[in-house]
């Protein structure tokens, strides 16, 4: 397909209530979406990159940047046989993955809708529902934490994820065990501990955590490894599997029994598709994660998360856990009988932008043709 024209528009959804993370707190969804036009089709993706560079290096600015000098004039005016061929072209442009994630999906769903195909099917995936769960903030008090995990409970979400650093971790871990005994209950630590903490981890081997998410820092490996020799509980890398070279560091190593698999972190599907087959070969599970998407980046984390070895509930929220108003025609709703969301059945991402939302959150936007 040649591709005729790239339009880049910088987003800005508000949040129904602030993101906190130990890299901050977030009040707003600001990301890259990117819709590349081919025969009178357009292919849609996103960027859900930060303003800060906090949870990778890249920022909004680093992004628009790479996208607008880099990525785009390279591939404009191209005839592309696959959405993978992107690569071809690219191959001076180091890193950047979210960058990247942004076009390389936009061209996986125009692929898709040319072949008059839903994503999922194009990609192998078999699954039509996908188990989900919820991923909580760090909160000021304990009290505060058991009133948002019941409301999430009372959704009908069955998986908690709870944000920890090292002044919220223990206790909040207890106070939620003690109260929901049999609750799918994990934590993410988004780096914030050192293999000093051993103690705390041995500490949280009785709670019967499904798994603890990148515990130490975005680049590291080696201590994930040691840590995972020395708990039971399941370690999960999230930061520090960027490409399917840093997966088969951490199955050789041990590093992990579990990934949490970002298309975005990854630099898109045809990176997530590979990590997905050299986990599954060597025992590792995934479950698909999540960078607090709009409606788009939300379908295409949906599609990929069909794969069998995603067996891990997502951190694939329905649209209103995040945003009032998504920017899609259909926003995403939890299934509260099984706690799960189902896969959009139309061709290509399967969703349609809602023009009257999507126009009131555009920053600015850029045509490149
Ligand atoms: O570490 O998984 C993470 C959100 C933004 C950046 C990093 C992470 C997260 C989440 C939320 O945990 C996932 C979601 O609900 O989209
Ligand atoms: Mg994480």
């Amino acid at each position: 397909m040649i591709i005729e024209e790239i339009t880049l528009y910088h987003l800005s959804l508000p949040f129904v209530s602030p993101f906190r993370f130990s890299h901050g707190e977030l009040k707003s969804h600001d990301c890259l979406i990117v819709a590349v036009k081919s025969d009178g089709l357009t292919g849609w993706g996103e960027c859900p990159v930060f303003p800060n560079p906090c949870y990778t290096y890249e920022t909004l600015k680093t992004a628009s940047h790479i996208l607008t000098d880099f990525l785009i004039p390279q591939i404009l005016g191209k005839n592309l046989t696959s959405p993978s061929h992107c690569f071809a072209f690219w191959g001076n442009i180091r890193g950047h993955n979210m960058a990247k994630a942004g076009v390389e999906c936009a061209l996986w769903d125009l692929f898709a809708k040319s072949e008059n195909l839903p994503l999922y099917k194009l990609l192998g995936g078999k699954r039509q529902r996908i188990p989900v769960g919820v991923s909580i903030s760090l909160q000021d008090s304990l009290s505060g934490l058991l009133e948002v995990v019941e409301s999430y409970l009372s959704m009908g979400y069955r998986r908690v994820k709870l944000k920890i650093s090292p002044d919220f971790c223990l206790l909040p871990l207890q106070t939620i065990r003690h109260r929901y005994p049999n609750l799918l209950l994990m934590a993410d630590a988004n780096c914030t501990f050192t293999l000093d903490d051993i103690n705390l981890f041995l500490a949280l081997e009785e709670l019967n955590l499904l798994m603890i998410e990148q515990p130490f820092a975005y680049n590291d490996i080696l201590d994930h490894a040691k840590l995972q020799s020395l708990i039971k509980t399941p370690v999960c890398l999230d930061e520090s599997i960027n490409s399917p070279h840093d997966t088969r560091i951490a199955i050789l190593l041990q590093a992990a029994r579990a990934i949490n698999l970002k298309v975005s972190r990854v630099g898109g599907i045809t990176n997530a598709l590979a990590i997905h087959h050299l986990c599954q070969e060597a025992g590792i599970k995934l479950w698909c994660g999540g960078m607090l998407e709009s409606g788009i980046g939300r379908a295409i984390n949906l599609h990929i998360a069909s794969l069998p070895n995603f067996v891990f509930p997502a951190d694939i929220s329905a649209s209103s856990r995040y945003f009032a108003q998504d920017i899609i025609t259909q926003p995403f709703v939890l299934n509260s009988d099984d706690s799960t969301i189902d896969v959009p059945q139309g061709i290509g991402i399967g969703v349609e932008v809602d023009w009257d939302c999507f126009s009131r959150f555009v920053v600015s936007q850029q045509t490149f043709s």
